[in-house]
């Protein structure tokens, strides 16, 4: 918390932005530089947003270190040294805290503030924003940076609330730490948490029970320390890599191997995924050939080999065949990247219990109850993990009760799913702006990259509103309506839709299923740099009155 004083006037700011993670901060930090006055509200109680809250063991990004950190400032980016290739949690966190404090940006963060609601006053084009601190206040532009993964999706068992022992959630990681020596531990979820956290927590728990409801890929992150050199060479021509990524369909270096897995022989495909799995590992793995996400036979041919690795590395056959997907479709769900995580279902004190066909049925007491065709079966647990992800890119916007034009709720607005332009502006909520939100490449890039682009673009665009006298600016529906539709138009091609994941919603009960991210970062920046080419196509600008009335 900072020691200004609070706020006790309406009309503060000329923006208030929520969420002090990476999108957050940069946002204060571009339009300080346009001479704004900014206020950021942040529930957490520092900087770093997903990276604040997800501690939990083995928490490690899944975009190269060197590719996952700002590009605003050279200067930043030549004296930070990260340890390893992929960064780990207490890395990243401890790189946000340094951005915070090498441009000064907490003093215009207000932490352990929650945003409740935001409603637009029209008459005088204004937000006023209310905190749980019982205070209001007013600003020209609202702008939402509160991330895409920021929301817990936590499943209502009965009988939770009796559990005598310990329940943590990955998403929500006490900072202190966690001791699991000599615990019994059920972790339920195996997406990229589940994932990364089984083998720490097989280390210390005297027994650990996997709860698992749908197999997933996973491949090894091949994460090694970066050494002087390697580092240096990026360095050297960061600018160059920078502008490479920048024309990516994923905003990140994949070394795309630009040819049709069903146009290599059976032979030289194994060769290539046996490179990729020993050598480049992780999310590397996707651009193996360039038809995998587009072409389902293709996509089989990863599947197998995959499938094939877990056979081969789990050495009882019965929990390999619960833990290898069956007709999956690779990256369909994020892949996964992990280290040790296959193999850690060979420990003796590693369970594994398949819940796809019986579902958890209630928490006791003293453990976690399945019921199926085996029978009541009952897991006696001391402590309970979550990994079951996320209430994804919608969730923590909807969360703030935002009530634009006329009084309308984006709750009412987005029922059957987002509907947005560009993923920056949604129609009848004039001058709020997402920073990655849906319909936007956001979590189907490099997040970072996503996060200058979408910052960059919102500070040029207020930076014109203001020279021109626009008081709002606000989509038109109709490029709305032909947004939403080409978001989906481009899902389609791919085999994104094809299965149940966070990126359609369908993890959380009752969510609509709706493809929320656009795929195609290249063709995303092209996009919206056309768009403002020809004056900010597909907006409505308002001017106001006096230039109105002086143009009249
Ligand atoms: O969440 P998830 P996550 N009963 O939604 C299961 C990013 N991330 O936190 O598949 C039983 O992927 C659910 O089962 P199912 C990354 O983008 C990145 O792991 O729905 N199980 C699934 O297995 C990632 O994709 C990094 O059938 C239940 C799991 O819980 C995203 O965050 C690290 C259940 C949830 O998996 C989300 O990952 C961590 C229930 N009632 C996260 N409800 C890296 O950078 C849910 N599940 C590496």
């Amino acid at each position: 918390m900072d020691d200004r004083s609070p706020i006790t006037t309406r009309t503060d700011f000329d923006a208030i932005v929520v969420g002090a993670g990476f999108a957050g901060m940069f946002m204060l930090h571009r339009l300080r530089q346009q001479g704004l006055k900014v206020r950021v509200f942040e529930r957490g109680s520092g900087v770093g947003g997903t990276w604040f809250w997800n501690r939990y063991p083995g928490a490690r990004c899944d975009t190269e270190s060197m590719e996952y950190s700002y590009q605003f400032d050279d200067a930043l980016q030549q004296e930070w040294n990260w340890p390893e290739r992929y960064s780990a949690q207490p890395d990243i966190l401890k790189y946000a805290n340094h951005v915070a404090d090498r441009y000064n940006l907490r003093a215009d963060l207000q932490f352990n503030t929650k945003v409740l609601s935001a409603s637009f006053d029209e008459a005088r084009h204004l937000w006023t924003i209310a905190t749980d601190d019982g205070k209001t206040a007013t600003a020209r532009y609202f702008i939402m940076a509160t991330g895409t993964l920021s929301v817990a999706n936590k499943p209502k068992f009965a009988g939770l609330d009796s559990f005598k022992g310990r329940v943590f959630y990955t998403s929500d990681w006490p900072h202190e730490g966690v001791d699991f020596t000599g615990r019994r531990v059920a972790l339920i979820g195996t997406g990229s948490s589940g994932i990364q956290s089984t083998p720490h927590i097989a280390e210390q728990a005297s027994r650990l029970t996997v709860f698992q409801r749908t197999p997933n890929f996973s491949v090894p992150a091949r994460n090694r320390p970066l050494s002087d050199e390697e580092r240096n060479v990026t360095k050297s021509r960061y600018g160059e890599l920078r502008n490479f990524t920048y024309q990516q369909p994923f905003a990140t270096n994949f070394h795309m191997n630009d040819v049709s897995a069903l146009s290599v022989s059976p032979e030289e495909r194994r060769r290539v995924y046996e490179e990729r799995w020993n050598q480049h590992g992780g999310l590397h793995f996707m651009a193996a050939f360039n038809d995998l996400l587009f072409n389902s036979e293709a996509n089989k041919t990863i599947a197998e080999f995959i499938v094939d690795k877990i056979h081969g590395i789990v050495k009882d056959p019965k929990k390999a065949e619960i833990l290898a997907p069956k007709n999956g479709v690779v990256g369909c769900k994020r892949l996964c990247s992990d280290t040790g995580y296959f193999e850690t279902f060979n420990r003796d004190n590693v369970d594994l219990v398949d819940v796809s066909q019986s579902p958890i049925e209630e928490v006791t007491e003293t453990g976690i109850r399945v019921e199926g065709d085996e029978g009541i079966r009952d897991f006696g647990v001391d402590d309970i993990v979550f990994a079951t992800g996320f209430d994804a890119m919608t969730g923590a916007l909807l969360g703030v009760d935002i009530k634009g034009r006329g009084g309308q709720s984006l709750r009412d607005k987005w029922a059957a799913g987002p509907r947005t332009y560009l993923g920056l502006q949604t129609v009848g909520f004039p001058n709020l702006f997402m920073v990655t939100g849906p319909g936007s490449p956001s979590v189907l890039s490099n997040m970072m990259v996503s996060i200058d682009q979408h910052v960059n673009l919102i500070s040029d665009t207020i930076r014109h509103l203001e020279s021109a006298g626009i008081v709002e600016i606000e989509p038109q529906q109709s490029a709305e309506d032909a947004w939403v539709s080409h978001v989906n138009e481009v899902a389609d091609l791919t085999v994104y839709p094809t299965c149940n994941s966070w990126y359609l919603g369908s993890n959380v009960p009752g969510k609509t299923r709706v493809f929320m991210p656009y795929i195609g970062f290249n063709t995303y920046v092209a996009k919206c740099q056309d768009v403002v080419a020809k004056g900010y196509e597909g907006f409505v600008l308002v001017p106001s009155e006096r230039k109105e009335a002086a143009t009249a």
